[in-house]
């Protein structure tokens, strides 16, 4: 037995270090199957004090750490690579009373999101940010990837909910900063430098949060349209018109096909279209005519349903919630995560497969993802051995169109071979030099976000 597991086992207890490969298994891969390592052993603190005893301990024995939230993550990010202490914070579960008076909540790490949203809603509020992988995503991983999903377009990402955390640096000490002042114009913005650093900086251990309005009113309609133009047009009638607009999701008709026959789902139209848009608003009062009115006067519309009651639109939601389940049911793809200017989206969409056949004959593409951000998931099967030329040339693509390789997702390991595409050498280099302010000897989740110096 090696002394740093010893030293953990003081901090968090025995039961919590998990060395059996059996126990650690579950850690060392990640959801999508594609991303494996291995950790040198698995240490589940219960609060922050343990998790700066741990980070002190493992700084003075020069163990590098991987931080792990819910291991949702696509990228690879919160799966070890060689060796390294994995730093699991679903014990961090502590959930404070909501602050109605602030309208803001304060979280450990480990928290899910799904109880999250269960109790901002028992307070009569809700959580801006909302996404298919809910009941595991903790939301210490989702600010420290700046988590995106389908509630973008109205309440903006992880970081734009975010009022304060509390962290521990790579050498133990304790960052805390919970006031969740509405302005605080104090000097450098730690907070929002952490959020999306994917652990590289420091390990989140506490979150505070605003809340939003619970609306309790939905109408969702699916539309179906000739293709990438016809989604574009009907996002930008939806946009003009609708004020309580609170989702819109692409997909397109080989996706269905998929999510159908894995989920045994009806056809939603009587014919088959090219694509089809998910549209969602929220309100106080039911936003149903609100929606009907502008798909009786869009011309894009080919088809439509429209949902007002909860299981009518869980039904509807399913069409596009349950590609990443039907996608990983068929194999295990090449997940890219891209957004172009909404100019350049049909465009790019038309020349994937193209690009993805001419890299690796045979794979096939699904393409669905969120539409009002230019944000695609282009999902790639069947790449075999050619899933880095397919990353290579659909992130170049998306590069000439003036993209980002990265839209919501993050960089993880996947990634970090392509950020040049996204960043300039300037911007690579301040990186560069964030990183090494922060974590000098490199022991926070090495080789994600930047290449290991
Ligand atoms: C979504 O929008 C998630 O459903 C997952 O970001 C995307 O599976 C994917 O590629
Ligand atoms: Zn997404």
């Amino acid at each position: 037995m090696s002394d740093i597991e010893e030293v953990l086992r003081g901090i968090v207890g025995p039961g919590h270090v998990l060395v059996d490969p059996d126990l650690r298994a579950a850690y060392e891969t990640d959801w999508t199957r594609r991303f494996t390592g291995t950790a040198r052993c698995v240490v589940r603190p219960r609060d922050t004090a343990e998790v700066a005893a741990v980070v002190r301990a493992c700084a003075a024995a020069g163990v590098p750490i991987t931080v792990q939230g819910g291991n949702t993550g696509l990228v690879g990010g919160g799966v070890p690579d060689r060796g390294e202490v994995l730093l699991s914070l679903t014990r961090l579960s502590d959930l404070e009373p909501v602050d109605e008076l602030e309208s803001q909540v304060t979280a450990g790490a480990g928290v899910t999101l799904e109880k999250l949203q269960a109790h901002a809603r028992a307070a009569g509020l809700d959580v801006g940010v909302d996404l298919a992988a809910r009941s595991a995503a903790t939301v210490g991983g989702m600010v420290a990837t700046n988590a995106g999903g389908i509630r973008v377009l109205r309440y903006g990402s992880m970081r734009d909910q975010l009022t304060g955390l509390e962290a521990v640096l790579a050498d133990g000490t304790v960052l805390t900063r919970l006031a969740g002042l509405a302005k605080d114009n104090t000097g450098y913005d730690l907070t929002q430098l952490l959020a999306g650093s994917e652990g590289t900086l420091a390990v989140i251990t506490r979150v505070r949060l605003r809340l939003v309005p619970l609306l309790p009113a939905r109408a969702v309609a699916l539309v179906a349209v000739d293709g990438t133009e016809g989604a574009l047009a009907l996002l930008a009638a939806a946009r003009s018109r609708l004020a309580t607009l609170s989702a819109a999701e692409l997909c397109y008709a080989d996706g269905i096909d998929l999510v159908r026959a894995h989920g045994r789902l009806s056809a939603p139209f009587a014919e088959d279209y090219p694509a089809y848009v998910l549209l969602e608003c929220a309100a106080h009062s039911d936003p149903t005519d609100e929606i009907l009115e502008l798909l009786a006067d869009c011309d894009a519309v080919q088809d439509a349903t429209v949902a007002g009651d909860q299981v009518g639109r869980a039904r509807l939601w399913a069409y596009r919630e349950t590609h990443t389940e039907a996608i990983s049911a068929a194999g295990v793809p090449v997940k890219l995560d891209v957004c172009v200017p909404l100019r350049e989206l049909a465009g790019l969409v038309a020349e994937l497969p193209g690009a993805v056949a001419a890299v690796a004959p045979g794979a096939r593409g699904i393409v669905f993802g969120h539409v009002n951000e230019g944000n695609l998931h282009v999902n790639v099967l069947g790449a075999g051995e050619h899933a880095e030329e397919v990353t290579d040339a659909v992130l170049r693509l998306v590069a000439q169109r003036h993209g980002s390789i990265s839209s919501e997702h993050g960089v993880g390991r996947a990634k970090v071979p392509w950020l040049e595409l996204s960043r300039s050498e300037a911007e690579l280099a301040a990186l560069r030099r964030i990183k090494t302010a922060f974590d000098p000897d490199g022991i926070l989740n090495p080789g994600v976000l930047l290449p290991v110096r």
